[in-house]
């Protein structure tokens, strides 16, 4: 039996056992009021001196903050207790009493404080809040691509060559021979298109960013899906969908931890298809008419983007970027080759880029001078190749990062608390 289900009104008179851990205690008279949480929930379990056997209240008593416990009691609905219910007990085991000092029981620590205890800090309402939102918004990325045809086919972590430039690479010795930790498993999916139409990858991937920044991480999560036969246009339709899809989903399924979080839901309403769609050029018009200092050619920073995506209330589309801002495998426009068939999706409120995505080359000499062009070691993929070689067609894909898009869904300030462990250039711990 689950705290969840007391709340939800289901087992009301009813008697349950929960196990779960204390979160806080005080007594009052002959009173004891426990705070349990379960994982699934937080609940009140009060034990009164004269329904239980002197044992038990005196095991009560000695409760510490975060012992794991049993206890076994009738739910009573009581408008008083936090949420509405309350469970009355009759009996209590401990399983495990914690050491006196919770290292984080403080109210006034700051951030890196708690993340050095990370492992603890997990537990807290707001942090179990987000994570909740994060694995929500992970199964939603999974169904919205099961159920739309599309199949899951992994990538390598272990790679030979670089996907996103050689700057953020992680290297790591292989056997005498160097190998990489995969920047995005987009390569890999787009030989299995070949195989199966539409596919996608969902993993680790990692960049060794130097950047000390809110929004990046060194490992991050993403979802890659990549289509055959979908130009440009197809792959911003199917990403409007998707992220309203998830948007979605959040709302319906993720109310209560939004709710703990604070988070003012009436901006999410509002994200539906169409997207708003403004060019690179565009977008450098706007911020240098706003007084930025930006030339034609430069890929946009944090600043840029949040300028733009606050000039908005729906997610917008920056598209056609200059093909030297950008990576060798995109498509450039026909009517204009300076500028490539990609775009990168801003998140509303100042958030900026979620989704980075594009149509790729699909003719083998353009590709090998790309290749060339942007000083890649050409034999590290000629697999890579072959699939302009055997039945090569036009195709599309984009990556979804998970954090960033968790933090925007849940309004945070910084992507480290949208992962469980998260690693940045200066966190390895725990
Ligand atoms: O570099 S991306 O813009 N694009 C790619 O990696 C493509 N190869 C994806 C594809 O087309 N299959 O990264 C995609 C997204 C980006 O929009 C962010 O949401 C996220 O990945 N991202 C990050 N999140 C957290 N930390 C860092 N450092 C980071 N870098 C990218």
């Amino acid at each position: 039996m689950s705290v969840s289900e007391i709340l939800d009104g289901k087992l009301t008179d009813k008697e349950v056992e929960l196990k779960g851990w204390l979160v806080t205690k005080r007594s009052s008279g002959g009173v004891q009021f426990l705070v349990i949480r379960d994982g699934t929930g937080i609940i009140q379990a009060t034990v009164h001196r004269e329904d239980v056997e002197e044992k038990v209240f005196s095991e009560a008593e000695k409760l510490t903050q975060e012992s794991s416990l049993i206890v076994k009691g009738i739910v009573k609905e009581d408008k008083r207790a936090p949420g509405g219910y309350e469970v009355r007990v009759k009996d209590l085991k401990i399983v495990h009493l914690a050491e006196r000092e919770y290292p984080i029981a403080k109210k006034s620590h700051g951030v890196d404080f708690l993340m050095s205890f990370r492992q603890l800090w997990i537990r807290s309402p707001r942090q179990t809040a987000i994570l909740k939102i994060r694995a929500e918004v992970e199964k939603a990325c999974r169904d919205f691509l099961d159920e739309n045809g599309f199949t899951l086919t992994d990538s390598p972590i272990l790679t030979p060559s670089s996907v996103e430039g050689v700057a953020t690479l992680f290297e790591v010795p292989y056997f005498g021979e160097k190998a990489f930790l995969t920047q995005s498993g987009q390569l890999y999916v787009e030989a299995t298109i070949a195989a199966f139409g539409k596919v996608y990858c969902f993993g680790p991937t990692f960049r060794a960013e130097k950047s000390k920044t809110p929004r990046h991480l060194t490992e991050f999560w993403m979802v890659e899906p990549e289509m055959a036969f979908y130009d440009f246009e197809d792959n911003l339709k199917l990403q409007e969908e998707m992220v309203t899809y998830i948007v979605r989903r959040v709302l319906e399924k993720r109310r209560r931890e939004l709710e703990i979080l604070k988070r003012d839901v009436e901006p999410l309403k509002k994200v539906e298809p169409p997207f708003e769609r403004i060019s690179y050029t565009e977008a450098v018009e706007m911020l240098q008419k706003a007084g930025y200092e930006i030339e034609w050619g430069e890929d946009l920073g944090a600043p840029h983007e949040r300028f733009i995506s606050l000039k908005f209330e729906k997610p917008v589309f920056v598209h056609r970027y200059p093909a030297k801002a950008k990576a060798f495998y995109m498509q450039p426009d026909p009517e204009n080759p300076e500028v490539v068939l990609c775009a990168d999706l801003m998140a509303p409120e100042g958030y900026g880029e979620i989704i980075g995505g594009s149509e790729r080359i699909h003719d083998l000499k353009l590709l090998e001078r790309k290749i060339e062009e942007f000083g890649l070691p050409k034999k590290a993929y000629e697999w890579y190749l072959d699939l302009r070689r055997y039945g090569s067609v036009p195709h599309s894909g984009f990556g979804l990062g998970i954090e960033r898009t968790v933090m925007w869904i849940c309004k945070l300030k910084h992507v480290r608390e949208t992962i469980p462990f998260p690693r940045t250039i200066n966190r390895l711990y725990p």
